[in-house]
């Protein structure tokens, strides 16, 4: 067994931080993007290890969390939307902090670990996180000043979540602020026992709000915007619409500015809180027994396609930010460009940890990428997306094609070489010298259990 825990001393067990950060791509200083300002991920990623090519289930949050915080894909789940709780398929399914919680472990979620939702009456989703995963769990308000400050709606008031706010108060006045606390007093009281903490970052998703000096790191001016190139082919209807694209095909070039800006702010602001709680694991000398998983829930579209928000099958929403240090790693400081899929978390956190898990898990663990992460991996990754009238598109990722069936192929095809073409723009399903790889494609889609 390669396993790390494997290398310690009989009876030695592994911490966990789990962070999930909501509808976070891939932009960080460590992925390249260069005008944000992150160096907290940066430090991370420097210390453990940075995966290119992680890609969520589905690119919308409780889909994509219901199957990663379970081990299971979205079809074995039947989690394909934000309005049912897992435990309403599943409700026997021994999720990822309840397996270390059934084991020993202090288990605590502060912020948005499992999808939130408004209407928690049901005993099974206490403190709206399931009950039975978490031996305490909390989700934080911005306080009344952190309400305040300078900012507007991009759409007059039309789409309600696409507004941002530069707010007065400090870090502790939001949500994220109060769960870096929490977080931190955790780790001070619960540091000489086995725990997985997990920590649910919400920004930079919707409404982008953080504190006002977030917002400084940014002049408006500066922000570059994508262009889409003018040799694009159209996109499939199903892939990009819906009435909030009427609405952001308004924008001003000014307001696309102010939108990136203020995602780039509620992201710098969110790695800041992460600096916090990286800052207690080296003051507590916790980093040689705990496990850090960092992750993105899914990508988004930052104005690539016209398209403002998560919600499709391209790389940009299926794509995500993945970074993992375990005390012991081999190849500690390196990148990993191999494909791997959330749904392989939750085996690789349980081999680590020398857990056992559930025998139907689907994904694979990925501990020997940890020591190795140039050997041959995984073939495909996999992540779907519901477009409610639109259809429902399923994805399969190579190393090489990206192939999207939208339901079921009745409703278009999409395959794009990544090498050639990586901002997918130009679809060479219909193109004949493409003819065997969409057939061995689809095979390979028909077979997305693998
Ligand atoms: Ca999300």
């Amino acid at each position: 067994m390669i396993s790390a825990a494997s290398d310690r001393g009989p009876g030695e067990r592994l911490n966990v931080l789990f962070v999930t950060v909501d509808d976070w791509r891939n932009e960080a200083g460590c992925y390249g993007v260069k005008e944000i300002h992150t160096p907290n991920i940066d430090r991370l990623a420097a210390k453990g290890m940075r995966f290119d090519r992680a890609y969520c289930q589905f690119s919308v949050c409780n889909p994509s969390r219901s199957s990663f915080l379970t081990g299971l894909r979205p079809d074995t789940t039947g989690i394909l939307g934000n309005t049912i709780h897992f435990r309403k398929t599943m409700p026997d399914v021994v999720t990822l902090p309840q397996l270390f919680r059934e084991s020993g472990w202090r288990t605590a979620s502060f912020g948005k670990t499992f999808h939130v939702f408004r209407k928690t009456n049901s005993q099974d989703i206490v403190g709206v996180n399931g009950g039975r995963s978490f031996d305490e769990a909390e989700i934080f308000k911005a306080t009344e000043r952190g309400r305040q400050g300078e900012g507007r709606n991009l759409t007059g008031g039309r789409v309600r979540w696409c507004s941002w706010l530069a707010a007065d108060g400090d870090d502790e006045d939001q949500a994220d602020g109060q769960n870096a606390r929490e977080a931190v007093r955790f780790l001070e009281q619960h540091r000489d026992r086995p725990f997985f903490l997990a920590v649910g970052f919400h920004k930079p998703h919707d409404p982008f709000i953080a504190p006002k000096k977030y917002f400084d790191l940014y002049p408006v001016d500066s922000i570059r915007l994508p262009r889409d190139p003018a040799d694009r082919e159209a996109d499939l209807p199903l892939a990009i619409s819906g009435s909030w694209k009427a609405e952001f095909d308004k924008f001003t070039d000014r307001e696309r500015r102010e939108f990136k800006r203020a995602y780039y702010a509620g992201t710098s602001f969110m790695d800041a809180q992460l600096g916090k709680v990286l800052d207690a694991l080296s003051r507590l000398h916790l980093w040689d027994n705990t496990i850090v998983v960092l992750l993105g829930d899914h990508g988004y579209h930052l104005g690539e396609r016209g398209w403002w928000n998560k919600n499709t099958v391209f790389e940009l929403s299926a794509r995500s930010p993945l970074i993992v240090w375990a005390p012991g790693m081999k190849a500690a400081g390196q990148p990993c460009s191999r494909l791997v899929e959330f749904v392989d978390l939750y085996p690789t956190l349980a081999e680590l940890c020398g857990l056992r898990p559930p025998g139907n898990l689907e994904g694979r663990s990925a501990v020997p990428l940890l020591a190795d992460p140039a050997r041959p991996w995984k073939k495909a990754a996999y992540t779907q997306v519901n477009r409610g009238r639109g259809g429902h598109g399923r994805s399969v990722r190579t190393e090489r094609w990206r192939y999207i069936e939208w339901d079921g192929g009745k409703e278009g095809v999409e395959l794009y070489d990544e090498r050639q073409d990586p901002g997918e723009w130009h679809n060479l399903a219909a193109d004949e010298a493409c003819a065997d790889t969409v057939k061995e494609l689809s095979a390979l889609l028909g077979n997305s259990g693998g």
